[in-house]
C-alpha cells in the first residue's frame, strides 16, 4: 500500500500539467509578463522618486535645502506620486495572475536562480504592502501598528532593492520575449491562434485582453483619481476622498478645528503671535499689530501628502516681514509652532530660502474672507512648494534659530 505516496504523485503531476497548460497561454508567457513589468517598472520609479523627496523634504538631513520656488512643484510632485501608486494598483494584479503559475516551476538548483526566486517575498510582499498602505493613508485607515510615513518608507526601499535585483535577473530573458520576431514569442503568438487549451476546465485569456483589462482599469483608475489635482478632471472624481473644491471657504478641511482641540485657544483675545530667540521672547504682536504690519497677497496650492491640492488666494503678513519687524536678519531656521498640542502637524520648519521668500505668508484670509476657525484663524502658515502637512494652522509662535 503506498496510498499516501501515490496521492502525492498524482497531486504533483496534475500541478505540472496544470502548469504546463497555463505557461502556454499568452497571458501567462514572458512576453506579457515583461509588458506588465515595463509599465509596473515605470510607476514604481515615478512613484519612489517622488515619494523620497516629500519624505526627504518632511525629516531634511544637513545638505538637503528644498528651496520655495517653483511654487507648485511639489503639487506636482506629490500628484504623481499618488497617481503613480494608483495606477500601479491594476498592474501589479494583472501581473501577479500573469505569473503565479510560474511559482510551480521547479526550482533550480543555483545560487542565482534561488536568489532571484527568493528575492520575488520581498518583491511581490513589498509592492502589496505599498499599494495597501498608501491606498490605506488617502482614506485615513490605518489598519497597523507602526507610524505609517516609517514603514512606508523603509517599505519602499525593500520593494525597490527586491526590484532591482528581478530587473538584473530577467532584463534578458524579457528583452528576447519582447523582439517581435522571437521565436518565444512567435511560438506563443502562434499557440494562441490555435488555441490550444480545448480542455474547456481554463478558458485561454489572450495577451491583448489581459493587457487591454490591465492597461484600461489603470487608465480609469488616474483619470478617477486625478481630478483631485488636475482641475479639467474634477468632475469624474472616484476615488478621492476630499475633492479639492468641497469644504469651507472652497477648500478641503484635513483636520478640523474642534478635532485639533484649539477652539477656545483660536478665539482666546489673549492670542499672541511670539517670536522667539535663543530661547527668549523677542517680539509678541496681536491681530491689530499684525494688520499693521504690510500686507502681502499670493494665490497658493495647499498640496497634501494625500494627493489633493487645491490653490487659494491668501494674504497676510510675510514671515520675513515679522522677523525684520523683530530685527531679526541672521538665522538658519524659523520653526512655526500651532496652538495644537502635540500632534504631527502642530509644527513645522522653515529654511533660510523659505523663510525669506515674500510668498511665505502668516495668513489671516482666504479667497477674500478671514480665515475660519478650520482652516487655521487667527492665522496660519502657507508658503510656496509645501506640502501640506507643512502649512501649520493657528500658528501661535515663531521660534528663530
Ligand atoms: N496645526 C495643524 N496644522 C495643519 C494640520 C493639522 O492637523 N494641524 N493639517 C495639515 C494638513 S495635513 C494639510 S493638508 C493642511 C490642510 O489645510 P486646510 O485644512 O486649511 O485645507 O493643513 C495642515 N496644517
Ligand atoms: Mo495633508
Amino acid at each position: 500500500m503506498n496510498g499516501p505516496r501515490h496521492a502525492v504523485q498524482t497531486l504533483h503531476e496534475e500541478i505540472s500539467t496544470r502548469r504546463d497548460r497555463a505557461l502556454e497561454q499568452p497571458a501567462h508567457d514572458v512576453r506579457t509578463a515583461a509588458v506588465l513589468g515595463i509599465a509596473l517598472g515605470v510607476c514604481f520609479s515615478l512613484c519612489f522618486v517622488t515619494g523620497l523627496v516629500s519624505h526627504t523634504l518632511q525629516q531634511p538631513p544637513q545638505w538637503f535645502d528644498w528651496g520655495s520656488r517653483p511654487a507648485g512643484l511639489y503639487r506636482i510632485t506629490q500628484g504623481v506620486h499618488v497617481i503613480s501608486g494608483t495606477a500601479a494598483i491594476p498592474l501589479l494584479l494583472a501581473k501577479l495572475w500573469s505569473v503565479y503559475p510560474r511559482l510551480f516551476l521547479p526550482l533550480e538548483r543555483h545560487i542565482v536562480p534561488a536568489i532571484e526566486r527568493l528575492s520575488l517575498v520581498p518583491l511581490v510582499g513589498g509592492s502589496l504592502f505599498m499599494l495597501f498602505t498608501g491606498t490605506a493613508n488617502i482614506a485615513r485607515w490605518y489598519p497597523w501598528p507602526f507610524f505609517f510615513p516609517r514603514g512606508h518608507y523603509w517599505g519602499a526601499w525593500i520593494t525597490i532593492g527586491a526590484l532591482v535585483i528581478h530587473i538584473g535577473a530577467r532584463a534578458s530573458n524579457a528583452r528576447v520575449a519582447l523582439r517581435r520576431d522571437s521565436s518565444i514569442t512567435t511560438a506563443a503568438t502562434a499557440s494562441s491562434d490555435r488555441n490550444p487549451i480545448s480542455d474547456g476546465r481554463i478558458r485561454p485569456i489572450g495577451r491583448r485582453t489581459l493587457l487591454g483589462w490591465a492597461g484600461g482599469a489603470s487608465l480609469a483608475l488616474t483619470a478617477v483619481t486625478a481630478g483631485q489635482t488636475v482641475p479639467f478632471l474634477r468632475r469624474i472624481v472616484l476615488f478621492a476622498p476630499r475633492r479639492p473644491d468641497i469644504g469651507s471657504q472652497g477648500l478641503p478641511v484635513n483636520r478640523a478645528a474642534s478635532e485639533a482641540g484649539v477652539m477656545d485657544r483660536a478665539q482666546d483675545p489673549q492670542w499672541r503671535l511670539i517670536v522667539d530667540v535663543d530661547g527668549a521672547e523677542k517680539l509678541s504682536l496681536d491681530l491689530a499689530a499684525l494688520a499693521a504690519l504690510p500686507q502681502r497677497h499670493a494665490t497658493l496650492p495647499i498640496a497634501c501628502v494625500e494627493g489633493w491640492s487645491a490653490s487659494a488666494r491668501w494674504s497676510g503678513v510675510s514671515v520675513i516681514d515679522v522677523l525684520t519687524h523683530a530685527s531679526i536678519t541672521q538665522f538658519d531656521t524659523v520653526e512655526v509652532v500651532s496652538l495644537e498640542d502635540g500632534g504631527l502637524y502642530s509644527r513645522s520648519i522653515l529654511n533660510t530660502s523659505q523663510a525669506r521668500d515674500r510668498d511665505t505668508i502668516l495668513a489671516t484670509t482666504v479667497n477674500g474672507e478671514t480665515l475660519n476657525l478650520d482652516h487655521g484663524f487667527p492665522i496660519r502658515l502657507i508658503g510656496p512648494n509645501r506640502p501640506g502637512v507643512m502649512q501649520t494652522k493657528w500658528v501661535t509662535r515663531l521660534v528663530v534659530r
